[in-house]
């Protein structure tokens, strides 16, 4: 019971924001899933575990739902959770949910920032967030997802993601295809349990990345066209890392992490920066500046299937 009504707290503190809200937004139960449709605004609501063992979703001031303040839905007829939207700068929040199934959020809108809430929420399946072709920003916390967390992020604006206290049986995936000149793509993480993958890929923008306190199955990340910025430190990861810079401007740096595969670290053209301190590595370690002028700062590392570095000057720290 105080967990519901801490949940709905912060998840109404996390609302407190200037921009104006209106529309309707339409729920209906649809063979055991919640379909949560919204119009052409600015919608604004929150799904949450209501008392009863109901779940809730609840307007905000200037969105109604269903014509109506909230409307309540019985839980043991739920499945998964599908949140369509539509046009304009959206705002959803949900909390306190467990879901055998998905949780599928999606957008449409281009130059709209679309913001999203989770906490304390189970889903048995998938989490998939498409913001179509707005930006978006992300805030999650304590979400468990039995298969992967997509995060698709939109053809003309970035993504901001902060994750927290996630465990996934799957890959968590942020992909940025946006179009436009220098989008940014950016993951705060930590205390992460991710089964599968973090796989990270920027088409055109500049990714930053930092993951702490975490274990992972692998890391993935490409930023082919910009400069990209990555921070590991105090994580185990099961398998590889592989790393994938762009023209401009790339950094890695990993501090106490143990990896069990192999660690690849391509970071093409641009004046690149890797910095290792406490790193070990089971299988074979490749450091490649590339072209450009690149530098390693060794703060001591090994890798026991062998060590290889490509066009960069090593810098000894003492
Ligand atoms: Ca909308």
């Amino acid at each position: 019971m105080h967990r519901r009504h801490l949940t709905s707290i912060l998840l109404c503190a996390l609302f407190s924001s200037s921009t104006t809200y209106a529309g309707d937004v339409q729920a209906l139960l649809f063979e055991g899933d919640l379909r949560i449709t919204g119009d052409d605004t600015g919608n604004r609501f929150i799904v949450s575990e209501a008392e009863n063992g109901n779940v809730s979703v609840v307007g905000r001031p200037g969105t109604t739902i269903n014509g109506t303040p909230a409307v309540t839905f019985p839980v043991p007829a739920l499945d998964s959770l599908r949140i369509a939207l539509g046009a304009g700068s959206d705002s959803v929040a949900l909390g306190g949910l467990q879901l055998p199934g998905d949780l599928v959020i999606t957008s449409v809108d281009g130059g709209v920032q679309v913001t999203h809430t989770l906490t304390a929420i189970s889903l048995g399946g998938r989490y998939v967030v498409d913001f179509g072709d707005g930006s978006g920003s992300m805030e999650i916390r304590a979400v468990t997802v039995g298969a992967d967390m997509n995060l698709q992020g939109g053809r003309t604006g970035g993504i901001f993601a902060r994750v927290f206290d996630v465990d996934t049986g799957g890959d968590l995936r942020i992909t940025d295809t946006a179009e436009s000149a220098f989008p940014t793509l950016t993951l705060l993480s930590g205390d992460l349990n991710i089964g599968g993958v973090i796989d990270v890929f920027s088409l055109r923008g500049n990714a930053s990345l930092l993951v702490e306190d975490s274990l992972l199955g692998g890391v993935m990340t490409r930023s082919p066209a910009a400069s990209m910025g990555i921070q590991i430190q105090n994580v185990v990861v099961t398998g590889d890392i592989d790393v994938v810079g762009g023209i401009d401007y790339d950094g890695l740096g990993l501090f106490d992490v143990a990896v069990q595969g192999d660690v690849r670290s391509l970071m093409g053209a641009g004046e690149d920066f890797f910095s290792m301190a406490g790193l070990t590595v089971e299988g074979s370690l490749l450091f490649d500046g590339g072209r450009g002028s690149d530098r390693l700062v060794d703060g001591g590392f090994e890798a026991l299937g062998g060590v290889t570095l490509r066009s960069i000057e090593i810098i000894e720290l003492p």
